[in-house]
């Protein structure tokens, strides 16, 4: 079922599968389109992300208008392939003007790390699974404190939940997905990543 087709739901602001090339997307290190293996989650493609420590590989799109208030939905499926430890990776940025950013971190529970809130974040108890694909959904109500929340959806089970947070800082205007960020003491690394979506309405997974 295609989302037009789903009662009561809106468009998505965004949706990608990383067929064909890159395009949309703007390159930033390491990253390129593949056929895999991994076999894709949907289509032909995937995106493939490989950066060594203190490294990005990431790609970047911008939304056609910043999410400036309200409910975010960020949907993308990624798989983690065994052999490197992970200790220090970041999979996803919600960018807001002034790299005042929010990021998905897998370090090695998925959390949140924000450059807007003073608290900084937080963390879960969930590591992503390796070697397998994981439907991942961030749900980011986007509010200046104490009205903003972060949640992290894995396989349509929350998985972590932060709430009383600042997430405002001029709206989410890009988003970028990959290895947006392997930390100085993580391992080389390589994520698998597709099927991204963006809406203001929950997505879950295909
Ligand atoms: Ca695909």
């Amino acid at each position: 079922m295609g989302f037009d087709e789903v009662a009561g739901a809106t468009a998505p602001l965004f949706a990608d599968g990383f067929e064909g090339t890159l395009t949309p997307w703007i390159a930033n290190g390491g990253v390129d389109v593949s056929g895999g293996p991994p076999a894709p989650t949907e289509g032909a493609a995937i995106l493939l992300a490989q950066a060594g420590s203190a490294m990005t590989a990431r790609a970047e799109v911008d939304l056609g208008a910043p999410v400036t208030s309200g409910p975010l939905f960020v949907r993308a499926y990624y798989y983690l392939p065994s052999g490197y430890a992970v200790t220090d990776l970041s999979v996803l940025e919600l960018h807001q003007p002034g790299q005042a950013n929010m990021v998905l971190v897998n370090s090695p529970q998925v959390g949140l790390y924000t450059a807007i809130d003073a608290r900084g974040g937080g963390r879960g108890a969930f590591a992503l699974p390796r070697d397998t694909w994981t439907c991942v959904e961030i749900l980011a109500d986007i509010e200046d404190a104490p009205d903003g929340t972060w949640e992290v959806w894995v396989d349509g089970v929350l998985a972590m939940s932060i709430s009383g947070l600042d997430t405002f800082a001029g709206g989410v205007n890009r988003i970028t997905i990959g290895i947006t960020w392997a930390g100085a003491g993580q391992e080389p690394s390589t994520v698998y990543s597709d099927s991204v979506v963006v809406s203001r309405s929950p997505i879950g997974c295909l």
